[in-house]
């Protein structure tokens, strides 16, 4: 059985967790970080140096850094859907991966920390004015090509580079702020909410 070790509301939890979800890999998840704790724990660092989480557990295999367990479980489980075997489609699923992690999460984590996680009188809102204009900066990329193709990386399915990025863009869509609109980001979103694995793993409460 596969062992999860991580909070469910953790974004890079949920990518894991949407994942298997997707592939239908029975999973067990134990609850760690956040109010949990446990990270500091000489067990745990044993497995995450970092005290971090995501970290997974798969028979003898240890791994953390959620876009890493992501396409480890795709290549492992889904060889051919999420994890594309022509080497340039599989890229193209690879760069949004690289994009997620390097361009727009950094900014939507600002905008998460400020609004989430920030009470209002200690929040800074220049902080927010600025991710949420680099933010949609890289969600008009992400618009254009939703423009022209379906998923992230597969000419017809879901692949890894739309496991990482969902759970992103549903944060962007529900935190209060004032956003542009992209039409074919909302498209593509609207279509990951009507999948049941999307729903159970990622639309939760953000608090
Ligand atoms: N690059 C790492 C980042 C992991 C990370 O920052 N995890 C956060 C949760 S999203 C964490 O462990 N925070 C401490 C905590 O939950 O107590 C990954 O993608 O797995």
């Amino acid at each position: 059985m596969l062992m999860v070790l991580g909070r469910a509301n953790s974004i890079n939890v949920q990518k894991v967790l949407w994942t298997c979800e997707e592939i239908g890999k029975r999973y067990e998840r134990t609850d760690m970080g956040g109010e949990f704790g446990g990270l500091s724990e000489r067990s745990y660092l044993s497995l995450n140096p970092n005290g971090l989480v995501p970290c997974v557990i798969d028979g003898d295999t240890v791994l953390w850094e959620s876009n890493s367990i992501v396409r480890y479980l795709c290549a492992s489980y889904s060889p051919g859907l999420l994890w594309p075997n022509d080497p340039a489609q599989r890229a193209a699923a690879d760069k949004w991966m690289d994009w997620q992690f390097s361009t727009l999460w950094p900014e939507i984590r600002t905008i998460f920390i400020q609004l989430v996680r920030t009470p209002p009188e200690l929040r800074k809102y220049s902080l927010i004015q600025e991710a949420v204009k680099r933010a949609s900066d890289a969600l008009a990329i992400l618009n254009n090509h939703l423009g022209q193709e379906p998923h992230l990386g597969g000419e017809d399915h879901l692949t890894m580079g739309d496991l990482v990025v969902g759970p992103v863009v549903y944060r962007w869509f529900n935190m209060d702020f004032e956003r542009r609109e992209f039409p074919n980001v909302r498209l593509w979103y609207d279509r990951l909410t009507a999948r049941p694995a999307f729903r159970r793993a990622v639309m939760l409460p953000l608090g």
